[in-house]
């Protein structure tokens, strides 16, 4: 699996207070413990309460930059802070995220093409989150249809179905399973799937249990990729464990020191 590290997120309150005091220091470290424990990218939200949002995303990606090229997902809501964090981050970036609606679509996927970055797009639409399966297809036709419009290539296209968190929206859990599965026949090639996987267990008791739990439900459905803890070191053996056990990853007895190494 494809794994971006949510740590660089000013939801955080070490990290808001870090994107505050411009602590360069503690930032540089955060990305590398992510890359050190398995991440293949980084997502940078400068959070809720950022008083100057563009000034605080350049300065983190600058921050990053000076100690790894991974890539990056970009994720704010705002198009200029978009685009002036794709200039900064370089190719390869994520755009994290449309929502499915016509206009939102109208300038992100222009976009992705233009900085040759990847496309996160939540099945989010004007009503809000379908939390049924059909509602939720809906969406991730028309994100197609758009990208076809503009010859955007669908295997850059990484649909995120919106997870809830478990202890609100129940049935909402099970849906987003069936939709991961379901998008591997809409088109050829097929768009990627990817999750905020944290969300599934926000305010509830047993966090890690319950996102370890349903990455494997997730990976088994077909999940491609996901936003998640990767400090969490039964979460990221949960995952090789379940890979290896898909046939995505190659036995042998020493498979998580192997992955661990890599
Ligand atoms: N899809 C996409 N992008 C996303 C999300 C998504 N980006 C943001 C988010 N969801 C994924 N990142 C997080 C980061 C942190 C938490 C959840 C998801 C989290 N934070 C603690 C909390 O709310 O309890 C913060 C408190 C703290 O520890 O300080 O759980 O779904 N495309």
């Amino acid at each position: 699996m494809y794994v971006i590290g949510e740590k660089i997120n000013g939801m955080f309150k070490k990290v808001n207070q870090a994107i505050k005091e411009r602590n360069s220091a503690f930032i540089k470290e955060l990305a590398l413990q992510q890359i050190e424990a398995g991440s293949d990218a980084l997502d940078v939200n400068v959070g809720p309460e950022s008083v100057n949002p563009l000034q605080d995303m350049k300065w983190l990606i600058t921050t990053i930059r000076e100690v790894t090229n991974a890539p990056l997902a970009i994720d704010t809501t705002k198009p200029e802070i978009m685009e002036e964090g794709l200039k900064i981050a370089g190719e390869n970036s994520f755009i994290n995220s449309t929502h499915a609606d016509n206009e939102k679509l109208d300038i992100y996927v222009p976009m992705a093409k233009k900085y040759n970055a990847k496309l996160i797009a939540l099945t989010i639409s004007k009503s809000g989150v379908p939390q049924d399966t059909a509602g939720k297809m809906e969406l991730v036709t028309n994100i197609i249809q758009k990208c076809i419009e503009y010859e955007y290539d669908i295997s850059n296209l990484y649909i995120d179905p919106v997870i809830l968190p478990v202890n609100v929206a129940q049935q909402n859990a099970t849906a987003v399973l069936e939709v991961i599965q379901q998008i591997k026949l809409v088109s050829e090639p097929p768009p990627k799937t990817l999750l905020g996987l944290s969300n599934v267990s926000q305010g509830t008791k047993y966090r890690s249990l319950i996102d370890r739990t349903y990455a494997v439900l997730a990976l088994a459905s077909g999940l491609d990729s996901a936003i998640l803890n990767p400090l969490d070191r039964e979460l990221m053996d949960a995952i090789i464990t379940a890979e290896l056990c898909l046939g995505k990853q190659l036995y042998c007895d020493s498979f998580l020191e192997a992955y661990r190494k890599k």
